[in-house]
């Protein structure tokens, strides 16, 4: 059988599951989005999505036609008919059907979509023997030109960090911001630990505030270990006893090299280890 698409109200198969070329999502990245995770049949976090999904579209002037209880009853609907229990979610709301032009007055309707599916994650023996990063040349946009809180449909900052990333041979890179900060990751936040601390950039940094960042936080307070988020510069990741990177399509995956440096002893540190051990059992509870 084949997947199911949700295209706004209707499902389709995902041969047909298509949308105008006059959508302003296509033309300009004139929209919002989510990638959010489901595991052993439950969405995780799903309430914390829509709320950053409904505040990425109230900061773009887009107004979301549905309430947040009608699509969070949309997006179980469409994992029940697609059967799936363990796999990712992605959700979006374009602007619309428009005219060529940039006005957004012309879009008639924002259209909202919920594509269901397997997720792919980094390849497994990553997980096992970490990431090797490299400091992006790209600066993380500056939250004063286009925030990077708003999970918009234009990644072109982040997909060229990515392009620099694999340009040196590695799957990730981390960015800094306009003061030479680290900032995160393409598509990841980015954690350190030293001497037993918890770091990460705050919200200052001009980051996305992951959902999965704030519930290894979560985590790491309940379980004891000091977290704290302030800014930290490539010095701070370069001398990190361990570091490793959170996103809902990653999940959690240890970093053991960073510009060539090897971080701790070029193996995933204890305190990673320990996080990600109660982070899978987070999402099953
Ligand atoms: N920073 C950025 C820039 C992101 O795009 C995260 C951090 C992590 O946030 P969450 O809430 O997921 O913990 C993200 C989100 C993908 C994919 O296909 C992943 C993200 C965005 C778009 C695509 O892997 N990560």
């Amino acid at each position: 059988m084949s997947l199911k698409i949700y295209i706004d109200g209707k499902l389709y198969d995902k041969e047909d599951a298509k949308i105008s070329v006059y959508d302003h999502g296509l033309l300009y990245g004139d929209g919002v989005f989510e990638g959010i995770r489901c595991y052993v049949g439950k969405v995780f976090r799903l309430d914390e999505h829509l709320d950053r999904l409904w505040d990425s579209a109230k900061a773009i002037a887009l107004e979301i036609p549905m309430t947040k209880a009608d699509l969070a009853k949309a997006v179980v609907d469409t994992l029940a008919v697609n059967n799936i229990k363990d796999g990712y979610i992605r959700l979006l709301v374009t602007r619309g059907v428009g005219s060529l032009g940039l006005d957004p007055n012309k879009a008639a309707r924002p259209s909202i979509i919920i594509i269901t599916d397997s997720i792919a994650l980094y390849p497994a023996d990553w997980y096992q023997k970490g990431l090797d990063i490299v400091t992006s040349s790209v600066q993380r946009m500056p939250p004063a030109a286009l925030s990077p809180r708003v999970k918009s449909m234009n990644y072109l900052n982040n997909i060229l960090a990515k392009i620099e990333a694999s340009n040196a041979g590695c799957i990730e890179a981390m960015l800094l911001n306009q003061k030479g900060e680290v900032a995160e990751c393409t598509g990841d936040n980015i954690f350190f630990v030293r001497k037993g601390k918890l770091c990460t950039p705050g919200p200052d940094a001009g980051i996305l505030e992951g959902i999965t960042r704030n519930s290894v936080i979560e985590l790491a307070e309940k379980m004891g270990i000091e977290v704290c988020q302030t800014p930290l510069t490539k010095f701070d990741a370069y001398v990190a006893d361990e570091c490793f990177l959170t996103g809902s399509g990653a999940e959690l995956i240890p970093v053991v090299k960073i510009d060539g440096r090897v971080i701790g002893d070029g193996t995933p540190g204890p305190i990673t280890k320990k996080i990600i051990e109660r982070f899978h059992k987070l999402v099953r509870e």
